[in-house]
Parts: structure tokens; C-alpha cells; sequence
């Protein structure tokens, strides 16, 4: 079983495993925000199928690279480097934390620094990336990245995304580009899987039944949000996943995913996106 921590503030926790840095609960007066599979693999042998797994350094398949979809970050075990303070947590990947078989796919020098804080009914997660290559002969590399952020809902049916409308997305299912948005209220009732770029600084998950809504405010250097369901049918191909689970939860990923981030040796790219709960 892979080690989880706990942080506080207040009425407000939060839990994090060292696999993949995965948070895979957050509280609010005693509510769960966060959507995690009942059939989850926990054991570190897999991504966990929920919770906020982080996609470096490809988001999805690269027709380039042999890494598996998504990368390795959220297949590797973390290790903390601070803890404190009760209401944060602060986690780092190195290439020697990566398991080789990934590792030797993309065989790049890196730091990532992950820190997840809880002030009062807000979650921060923040991601540092690091070229720590050698200045002198080292070499640049470019990655993607994104925070896979799967939120708890009373009903997808009643569950509303706005904030992007007139929006520009592409919906990978079939591979249709160049769509516009044109609802403010973004009602999911089929399967979905949207890339929508040039994201706002506010984005809301609107939950009718429960009154309640989350606020998603992401750093600029975040350019995207991947918007996805997996409905029926792909419910039923994922064997980490029941067949109804689709009905309770929707993922809302910000991240940087339509374009590589390029960074010299030496550089570094910051991005966090801050979630409120409005309960
Ligand atoms: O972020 C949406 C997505 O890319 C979907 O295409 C779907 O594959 C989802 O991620 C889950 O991917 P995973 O590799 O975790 O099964």
C-alpha cells in the first residue's frame, strides 16, 4: 500500500499519497470534493483511478515517445521534502525516484516540486518543473502538463461547467477541431473528452442538486482545460472504474497541453490552480 498523508486547516483536510503525489480527498465542513474510484488500485502498482493525478511530461500519447499516456509523474513514488506545517505538503520527482523501464523513455534531467496547501475552503496545487540539466552541455527539453482533477458530483446530470463560452476546443472524441463553445452552462449528457484553449481566470463546476459549486482559478501559465466524462460505454472499459461511476463524477483538468513548454537548462515553469468550494 503506498503512504498517505493528512493535512488540515480548520474544518478543511486534505489527503496525498506518495504515489504519484496523488490527493485523493478533500474535505470541506466534512464534504468530500474529490472523486476517487471505489476500485482504485492504491497499491502503487497503478494510477489511481480518481483524485489529482499529474500528467508530466506528456499529456496523452506523443507519436514520438514510447511513454505510456499521460507520463510518469503519476506512476512514481514522490518523496516528501516538508511537512511542516499542518495545512501543507510539499513533495519532489527525480529522475532516480521514476522507475526505470519509464525513466529510460525520457531520459531528460528534472526536478518537480508539488505543493498542496489548504487555506480555510481553498485548495492550492501547485507544480514547479526544473531543466536541472548542466548549463554548460545540457540540453533543453519540452514537455506537457496538467493537473487531472476529478471532482465528486451528486449527479452528472445536474452538474454545469461554466466560463467557457466562446471558448475554442477540440473534441478528441472523432478528433473535431476548431469547435466554439457556445453555452454558459456546459451540461454533460454523452461522453466527452474536450480540449478547450486560452482558458479564463475563473472557471465554475455548478452542483444544482447540492447548491454548491467549485471555483477553479489557474495561473496564466496554464493555457488549457480538458473537459471529460467517460459515459457508458468507456465506463465499462476501464477496470478500475464501475460501469455507474460516470454518474458521479466529471474531470476538469487545467493545463498546458496544446502546446510543448520548452525550458533551457537552468529554467523552470510554475503553474497551481486554486480551488474554492462554495458550499
Ligand atoms: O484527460 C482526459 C483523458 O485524456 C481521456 O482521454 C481519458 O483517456 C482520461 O484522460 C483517462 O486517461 P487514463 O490514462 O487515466 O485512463
Amino acid at each position: 500500500m503506498s503512504i498517505k498523508h493528512i493535512i488540515t486547516d480548520g474544518t478543511a483536510s486534505a489527503e496525498v499519497y506518495e504515489h504519484g503525489a496523488t490527493l485523493t480527498s478533500w474535505k470541506v465542513d466534512g464534504i468530500e470534493q474529490i472523486f476517487v474510484s471505489e476500485k482504485a488500485i492504491l497499491d502503487g502498482s497503478k494510477a489511481i483511478r480518481g483524485g489529482i493525478p499529474l500528467v508530466f511530461p506528456h499529456f496523452g500519447k506523443v507519436e514520438t515517445s514510447k511513454l505510456p499516456q499521460h507520463g510518469f509523474a503519476r506512476n512514481s513514488k514522490w518523496v516528501v521534502i516538508d511537512q511542516s506545517k499542518k495545512n501543507q505538503i510539499i513533495l519532489q520527482l527525480l529522475p532516480e525516484n521514476v522507475p526505470e523501464e519509464l525513466r529510460s523513455l525520457w531520459p531528460n534531467q528534472f526536478k518537480l516540486i508539488y505543493t498542496v496547501t489548504l487555506e480555510g475552503k481553498a485548495l492550492t496545487t501547485k507544480l514547479d518543473v526544473l531543466n536541472t540539466e548542466n548549463k554548460n552541455d545540457g540540453k533543453a527539453w519540452e514537455f506537457t502538463v496538467l493537473l487531472h482533477t476529478y471532482f465528486k458530483v451528486p449527479s452528472i446530470e445536474t452538474t454545469y461547467v461554466s466560463g467557457l463560452k466562446g471558448l475554442k476546443y477540440t473534441e478528441k472524441i472523432n478528433n473535431i477541431l476548431d469547435k466554439i463553445e457556445d453555452n454558459e452552462n456546459i451540461v454533460i449528457s454523452k461522453e466527452v473528452d474536450r480540449v478547450y484553449n486560452d482558458i479564463p481566470k475563473t472557471i465554475t463546476i455548478k452542483k444544482e442538486d447540492s447548491k454548491s459549486k467549485i471555483e477553479l482559478n489557474p495561473t496564466n501559465t496554464f493555457k488549457d482545460v480538458v473537459v471529460w466524462n467517460p459515459w457508458i460505454e468507456k465506463s465499462k472499459g476501464m477496470s478500475d472504474f464501475d460501469d455507474l461511476e460516470y454518474k458521479k463524477m466529471i474531470c476538469v483538468e487545467i493545463g498546458t497541453v496544446s502546446n510543448f513548454i520548452n525550458l533551457k537548462p537552468g529554467e523552470n515553469w510554475t503553474g497551481s490552480q486554486t480551488l474554492t468550494a462554495k458550499l
